[in-house]
């Protein structure tokens, strides 16, 4: 039996009282391994490179096994890029080679270089317009119950690629649950922890992985899903923050 377990902190308080976003995380579970890992998700709360959380919540919700949805892990493309400049111009190209519209790109970079206050969650824009079509505001949509079908296996594979970290391990399970989404042609992300600059465009069924989207220290990072017109938002904040998802990197 699996569950979902998943966690977000905040500093100041609560995120929906003010609270500044401090981290978040969610896997899949059985039940012999719940404890330990929701131990780890608060050592991990308490001590981020963003400073330390006081509010942490927890959320362990059990998954009934017939609604489970597995999906290809998306390949995985690297890209050295020599400073931001090119690391943009990268992720430009990529997004554009899926047909996003070059509005909609300078809209989603200037939207994440430009954040006041860090989102949980992400921003979903039309792909030609690039309009932002979600309503969730500061918050976001945050993707939820997903991982790896196979996490020991899928780890061993990517570190013997040399993608060793938990931000990629992390990031890659979430880019292939959010391209396998109905509507969705594109991502783009890079992190808000100050320490960590690479970044991603995810797109025509690969990741990637671009070295250097934002100055080292800054804590403004974020994620955009790209939608072609007509896509249907409530559909996908369904889908995206309900549907259990496993990731199948032999797939
Ligand atoms: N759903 C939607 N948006 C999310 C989620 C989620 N589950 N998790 C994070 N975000 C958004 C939110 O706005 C965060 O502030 C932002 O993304 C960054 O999150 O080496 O570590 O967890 O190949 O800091 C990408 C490169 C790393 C990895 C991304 O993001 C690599 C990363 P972070
Ligand atoms: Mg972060």
């Amino acid at each position: 039996m699996l569950y979902s377990i998943r966690m977000r902190a905040a500093q100041g308080g609560a995120h929906e009282n003010g609270g500044q976003h401090i981290s978040g995380a969610e896997c899949l579970l059985t039940e012999q391994n719940l404890s330990d890992t929701a131990g780890m998700l608060i050592q991990r709360a308490l001590h981020h490179s963003k400073g330390k959380a006081d509010f942490i919540r927890l959320t362990i919700e059990n998954i009934a096994e017939e609604t489970i949805q597995t999906v290809p892990m998306l390949k995985i493309e690297s890209f050295a890029a020599a400073d931001l400049t090119e690391g943009h111009n990268d992720a430009v190209q990529f997004l554009q080679r899926a047909g996003i519209s070059r509005t909609a790109i300078d809209k989603a970079m200037y939207f994440l270089t430009q954040l006041k206050e860090n989102m949980r969650g992400a921003v979903v824009m039309d792909a030609q317009s690039g309009k932002r079509l979600d309503d969730t505001g500061s918050r976001g949509i945050r993707v939820t119950k997903m991982d790896f079908k196979n996490p020991a296996r899928a780890k061993e594979k990517l570190n013997a690629c040399g993608f060793t970290n938990i931000h990629v391990h992390e990031a890659i399970v979430l880019a292939s649950k959010v391209l396998s989404a109905p509507g969705v042609i594109g991502e783009l992300c890079w992190s808000d922890d100050p320490d960590y600059i690479i970044g991603y465009v995810s797109a025509n069924g690969c990741y990637h992985r671009i070295t250097k989207m934002k100055p080292l220290h800054s804590n403004q990072g974020g994620r955009a899903f790209f939608v072609k017109s007509g896509t249907d938002i409530n559909a996908l904040r369904q889908y995206l923050e309900q549907q259990v998802v496993l990731v199948d990197e032999t797939l």
